[in-house]
């Protein structure tokens, strides 16, 4: 089933001039972009974004990180996006992230990992919702 995901293009990739490799990535594995937008978020919406992450002892450094420079988010569509994008860009930590994946070859640390991607189906919508009116997806 074709589906959606959410991605971005985090502030260190962004900063040390990877959006064009990530976003080439994007297109070698057939994604589909419907919804892409260059932003620096507020400290409010990488809060609201990361909510989920709250007790975490990394929270506040997380925050301090994705309102530190301008991102790329996107809207992506496939076959199984979710799971998809999740393979092509590898594990949270790049030291532990396979081989020709984004974070193995441009992610900095845990942290600052270069990319984003949802998790589920839910959350996609959910994080695509948050960043794109419906209005600036594209529909065909
Ligand atoms: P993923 O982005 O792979 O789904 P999550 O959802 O566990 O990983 O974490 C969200 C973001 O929080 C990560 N992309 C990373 O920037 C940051 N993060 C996750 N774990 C750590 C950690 N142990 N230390 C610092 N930052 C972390």
């Amino acid at each position: 089933m074709i589906d959606r995901t959410f991605a971005i293009i985090k502030p260190d990739a962004v900063k040390n001039g990877h959006t064009g490799y990530i976003y080439d990535r994007i297109q070698k594995f057939n994604f589909k972009v419907i919804g892409a937008k260059l932003l620096r978020m507020s400290q409010e919406q990488a809060e609201g974004f990361y909510g989920i992450h709250k007790e975490r002892p990394f929270f506040n450094d997380l925050i301090q990180f994705m309102t530190s420079g301008p991102c790329m988010v996107l809207a992506l569509e496939k076959e199984n996006a979710v799971e998809s994008w999740r393979k092509v860009i590898g594990s949270t930590n790049p030291q532990e992230a396979e081989e020709g994946t984004i974070r193995k070859d441009f992610a900095t640390n845990v942290q600052e990992n270069a990319v984003h991607g949802s998790d589920s189906i839910e959350n996609a919508q959910k994080e695509i919702a948050f960043f794109f009116l419906d209005s600036e997806l594209l529909t065909n």
